[in-house]
């Protein structure tokens, strides 16, 4: 199928959708400048996940692991939300229900406009006492006063982030499982889908009855198992799906 015909078989899909779950990885925030993890120039070419992603990490050196979110928390400063994120918003304005499931921590779909937003790899914006006192800071402002931020219990605050080997939070990733699987058509936007359990979500929603469409440059571990797979940035795809996806929806 030539990439012209998979896109109108994609806009055609999605204009008799009602329900739409989109899952999101860092490939959507790549045109704000944001870098990826596991293409050339990623975080983890420069950092390694043992030193700075783990709960082990973080219980010797908190400070490596604190100057590694602030830098991104730093990096976050200038960095505003892409065409591809506008998109998603405004597919709002066209569906019954659009829930945007993201791996990203950086809280641009928020600033993008999208309402119901499920962070289930937590956000950058947000930090917790690391022994689990109860406290929080939501929002945790850049830049932190000092690095580890204090407890008022005696300890340190940590990013309210999942790194790996945790449990994603339960709410978030129920919820998140609860809307794929009511969904009629599951985006699956800049992802290389190899970080799991998020990476199953879009599976979820398929094996209910979803159509599952990815957006991605590149194939990924998942594009045989997803129904139609559309080549190209989401900055560029995305803004041209909604505009003929509205345009559909008119003559409806
Ligand atoms: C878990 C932190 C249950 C926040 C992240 C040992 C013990 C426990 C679990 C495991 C284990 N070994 C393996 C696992 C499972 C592990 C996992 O999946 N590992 C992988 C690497 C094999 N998962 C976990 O550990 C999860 N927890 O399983 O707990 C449990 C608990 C206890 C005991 C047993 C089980 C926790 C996973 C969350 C980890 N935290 N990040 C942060 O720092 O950001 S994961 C990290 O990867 C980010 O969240 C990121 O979002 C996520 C996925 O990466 P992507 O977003 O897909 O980014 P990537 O660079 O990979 O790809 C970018 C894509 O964009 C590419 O495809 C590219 O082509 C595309 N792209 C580029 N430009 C564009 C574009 N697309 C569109 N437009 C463009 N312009
Ligand atoms: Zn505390």
């Amino acid at each position: 199928m030539t990439p012209d015909a998979r896109f109108d078989e994609a806009a055609r899909t999605l204009a008799a959708a009602e329900r739409v779950v989109a899952l999101s990885g860092a490939g959507i925030s790549a045109e704000s400048g944001v870098p990826t993890f596991r293409e050339s120039g990623g975080l983890w070419e420069e950092y390694r996940i043992e030193e700075v992603a783990t709960p082990e990490a973080l219980a010797g050196n908190p400070r490596k692991v604190w100057e590694f979110y602030e830098m991104r928390r730093q990096n976050m400063q200038s960095v505003e939300p892409n065409p591809g994120h506008v998109a998603l918003a405004e597919l709002e304005t066209l569906f019954e229900e659009v829930t945007i499931v993201t791996q990203n921590i950086d809280g641009l779909h928020q600033r993008a406009g999208s309402t119901r937003v499920l962070e289930v790899h937590g956000s950058l914006w947000k930090a917790k006492c690391l022994e689990g006192c109860g406290a929080r800071r939501d929002p945790f402002p850049w830049p932190a006063s000092q690095i580890p931020p204090p407890c008022e219990c005696g300890s340190i605050l940590r990013p309210e982030v999942v790194l790996f080997g945790e449990m994603l939070p339960t709410d978030v990733f129920e919820e998140a499982t609860s809307r794929a699987v009511r969904a009629d058509v599951a985006l699956v936007v800049g992802t290389s889908s190899v970080v799991w359990p998020a990476a199953g979500i879009p599976l979820a929603a398929q094996s209910a009855g979803a159509i599952v469409i990815e957006v991605n440059p590149e194939a990924t571990e998942l594009t045989e198992r997803f129904d139609i797979s559309l080549r190209g940035p989401a900055g560029e795809i995305l803004p041209r799906l909604y505009e003929r996806v509205d345009k559909l929806r008119r003559v409806a």
